[in-house]
């Protein structure tokens, strides 16, 4: 057994940083801004996962100010607070400086050392070698997510392993692509194919776009708003765009597939939807109407609270923009562990409506055909991630960050050694503390590669400092999108300290474990610029623009009447799913009441905010300045039931005794009297962390009660209950 100490990072305090001017807020003696030597480097934001393009502006070689690119249609020239903010995330004092190693002291206590990169490489080296040796490549796992991922990927491919899995997807968006695959053959990718700008009309299912600020989303959703689109917004809670919603619908939590069902059975009823498109593109249309005869909106009414009438007016409302009329998707949908069937019921609502790949509702994306750089082919490995899923969850298309955290666990676990790339796994993935330190006592080897030190560094025998998206290439961003488009990110700055960038940790490491010639470039941007050769640009070319864009070579919309075959196996919208029938699933999706809250508790809402990206951004000086904390949102008749009053700190308790951190209660009519809500990415307990320790709650910490998805392994969030504890004095 090779049993590791968490490591608490608060030893490892060194010199600490010294501010700069710029986040000092510039108040030390400097000439006027842009009047010194400015230089432009093109980027796209890594802030989130939106990957606006934008400038990086520097005077005189210092850091001035991140702009966005106006050729770009993820920022249409414009950041986000937290886009804007990025230059924090560069100076960021608190940035992990050297490779990091895991040793025991002379008291016996595991702590970490800083290496030279020769070491911490040549000792990743040896233990993957040994890994493959004794067990194959295949039983070495890498747990990621963002961007740069990819230089990583390439290595375990080229090392034999493709057990690859990224919080992305059983955390986040897979419920939704799997729901939206099995009914129309493909997933909605990133950014979304939802054409809202051309929208008369948007339902959004829990989207709280405005607060969820994916920049081109939300420019897009104002374009509709100011074409006077007609809004419709469920959400329990009165969300930023409730506030700007023609319905407001405070739907009761977890009861969203009943009304799902109910607009059906009253678009079917009442012969609204589209039939020409149904009888000419899907199948299973009988079945479907036969099943939603059972959801009346009077029985709706019941389940949601959403009284008759008003399930009656939007669905005709929603009918009457239709096809311009989008359902949209969602994007985070692990909720309650049903999310694939409710993703496929706002699927078949879609399908219903008409809106797939008509104007105003879902369009046919397109990217730029770009080669890959030539290389060898990879290794056939001898098993991928879906032997972590032991035969569960059989639409799982992509890795399950929980399944293969499972599947490291133990003397015979499959798995032995971990990469971990830009995901914090304590605060990402809910419930899995425990499983986390199991796998500590099983792992051969676990390597973190990160910015900052977050939690996740604490489970590490080694840490490697990536530098930041500023400071590094990456490759192009080539994203399916409304209009095709390449956009560059370069360094700004050099690497600051000794961090790294990502291409150049890869290819060490590949050299190292004998795959030379998988990295046959010395700079990555000898790739860039071949591939950007392949398609008429260059290097150069983009060093200048940042982002070209590229004509489409195919229709975004359905020609009236054109045949289309959609690649699912019937080759048609399958309303009912036999696919999922075949598995021994619901082949229509059916409503389960979820459990209400138990005496005395409230169900834990979470979301967004609009300055923060998780917990990656708390700690940016120029990000905590704006929202140094999270808030609990409290209903005036709870607070006024719990004696609390606004402003003040509360602790919240689940009912398996984990209390929290402590919180500020804000008291608001916008939230409903059985929940509270708060912002994920608080409560962070790496004290290395100096500004954003230790303050605010932590949802996940809180989520003892995970929902599985059993169709994909996506951890349902949402059936967690809490008390609010009042802090004494
Ligand atoms: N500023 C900022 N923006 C971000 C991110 C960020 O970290 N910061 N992260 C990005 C990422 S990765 C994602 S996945 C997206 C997530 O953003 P979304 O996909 O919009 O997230 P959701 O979880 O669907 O939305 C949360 C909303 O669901 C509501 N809700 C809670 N329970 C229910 C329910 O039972 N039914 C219904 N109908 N609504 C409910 C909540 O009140 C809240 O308003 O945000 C993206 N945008
Ligand atoms: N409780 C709860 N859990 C959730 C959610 C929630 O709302 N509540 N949301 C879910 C969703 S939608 C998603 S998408 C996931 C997101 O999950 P994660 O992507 O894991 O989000 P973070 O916790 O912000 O962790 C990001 C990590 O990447 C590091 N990092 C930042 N920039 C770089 C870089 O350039 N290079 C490297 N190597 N590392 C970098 C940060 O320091 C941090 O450690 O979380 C999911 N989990
Ligand atoms: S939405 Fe904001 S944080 Fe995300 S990529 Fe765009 S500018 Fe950056
Ligand atoms: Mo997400």
């Amino acid at each position: 057994m090779n049993r590791r100490e968490f490591i608490k990072l608060s030893g490892l305090m060194g010199a600490g940083g010294v501010l700069s001017p710029l986040l000092l807020g510039g108040c030390t003696a400097h000439p006027l801004p842009g009047s010194g030597q400015v230089v432009r480097t093109p980027t796209f934001c890594d802030m989130c996962f939106w990957k606006c393009a934008g400038f990086v502006h520097t005077e005189n070689d210092r850091p001035w100010k991140i702009t966005g690119n106006a050729h770009d249609l993820h920022s249409q020239g414009r950041l986000c607070t937290r886009g804007s903010g990025g230059l924090g995330s560069y100076e960021d004092p608190d940035r992990l400086r050297k490779p990091l190693l895991r040793v025991t002291g002379a008291d016996g206590r595991q702590t970490f050392r800083e290496a030279e990169w020769d070491e911490a490489l040549g000792f990743i080296a040896d233990r993957m070698k040994a890994i493959a040796n004794d067990y194959g490549p295949d039983r070495m796992a890498m747990l990621n997510h963002g961007y740069g991922a990819r230089h990583f990927k390439h290595l375990m491919r080229a090392y034999g392993s493709a057990s690859f899995a990224e919080p992305a997807f059983a955390q986040c968006r897979g419920p939704r692509d799997v729901g939206f695959r099995l009914t129309f053959g493909e997933g909605l990718g990133s950014p979304e194919r939802t054409d809202m700008e051309h929208s008369r009309c948007i339902v959004l299912i829990g989207s709280h776009i405005g607060e969820n600020l994916h920049n081109g989303q939300v420019q897009t959703l104002a374009q509709a708003l100011r074409n006077d689109v007609s809004l419709i917004t469920v959400d329990p809670r009165f969300s930023v765009p409730a506030g700007k919603s023609k319905y407001w619908l405070p739907i009761r939590p977890g009861t969203d597939i009943a009304l799902l069902l109910g607009w059906m059975y009253v678009l079917i009823d009442e012969q609204l939807y589209d039939r020409d498109y149904i009888e000419r593109y899907a199948t299973g249309f009988d079945e479907l109407a036969a099943h939603v005869r059972r959801y009346a909106p009077e029985w709706v009414y019941l389940e949601t609270g959403i009284e008759p009438d008003l399930i009656r007016a939007t669905a005709r409302e929603m009918a009457s923009h239709a096809p311009a009329t989008l359902v949209h998707p969602g994007r985070h949908t692990t909720w309650y562990g049903d999310d694939t069937q409710r993703s496929r019921a706002i699927a078949i609502l879609n399908a219903l409506l008409g809106s797939w790949g008509r104007k105003g509702g879902l369009y046919i994306k397109e990217n730029v055909r770009l080669p890959r750089y030539p290389l060898p082919a990879y290794p056939q490995p001898r098993s991928d991630f879906r032997a972590a899923n032991k035969g569960r969850y059989p639409f799982a298309y992509e890795g399950v960050t929980n399944a293969i955290i499972e599947a490291s666990i133990g003397e015979d676990a499959h798995y032995r050694g971990w990469l971990v790339y830009g995901t914090n796994l304590p605060s990402t993935i809910p419930g899995i503390r425990p499983q986390l330190k199991a796998a500590m006592d099983s792992l051969d080897l676990v390597v973190v590669v990160d910015t900052m030190p977050s939690e996740i560094t604490g489970y590490a025998d080694v840490v490697l400092p990536e530098c930041t998206y500023l400071e590094r290439y990456d490759d192009l961003r080539n994203a399916g999108e409304r209009e095709p488009a390449l956009a560059l990110r370069m360094p700004a700055f050099e690497p600051r300290h000794d961090s790294k960038p990502g291409w150049w940790i890869a290819r060490q490491l590949g050299r190292r474990l004998g795959l030379e010639r998988y990295f046959p470039w010395q700079d990555y941007s000898e790739v860039l610029d071949w591939q950007l050769k392949q398609v008429g640009s260059s290097l150069e070319e983009m060093q200048r623009i940042g982002v070209k864009p590229f004509p489409r070579t195919r229709p975004k919309y359905f020609a009236e009447g054109q045949p289309v075959r959609f690649r699912t196996p019937s080759g048609r919208i399958e309303l009912h799913s036999q696919q999922l029938a075949d598995a021994g699933f619901d082949p229509l999706p059916v409503y389960t009441r979820p459990e209400a809250p138990p005496a005395g508790f409230y169900r834990l809402n979470y979301g967004r905010m609009p300055a923060h990206t998780f917990g990656k951004t708390t700690n940016n000086p120029l990000l905590f300045q704006l929202a140094p904390e999270n808030t609990l949102w409290v209903n005036p008749l709870v607070a006024r039931e719990q004696g609390l009053a606004n402003g003040e700190y509360v602790r919240l308790q689940n009912p398996d005794g984990i209390v929290s951190n402590r919180v500020r209660v804000r008291v608001t009519e916008r939230i409903r009297p059985d929940s509270v809500f708060m912002a994920h990415g608080f409560g962070h307990r790496s004290r290395r962390l100096r500004l954003t320790y230790g303050i605010g709650a932590d949802d996940s910490e809180l989520m003892t009660n995970v929902r599985v998805d059993p169709l994909m392994g996506g951890t349902g969030m949402r059936a967690n209950f809490v008390t609010l504890v009042k802090e004494a004095g």
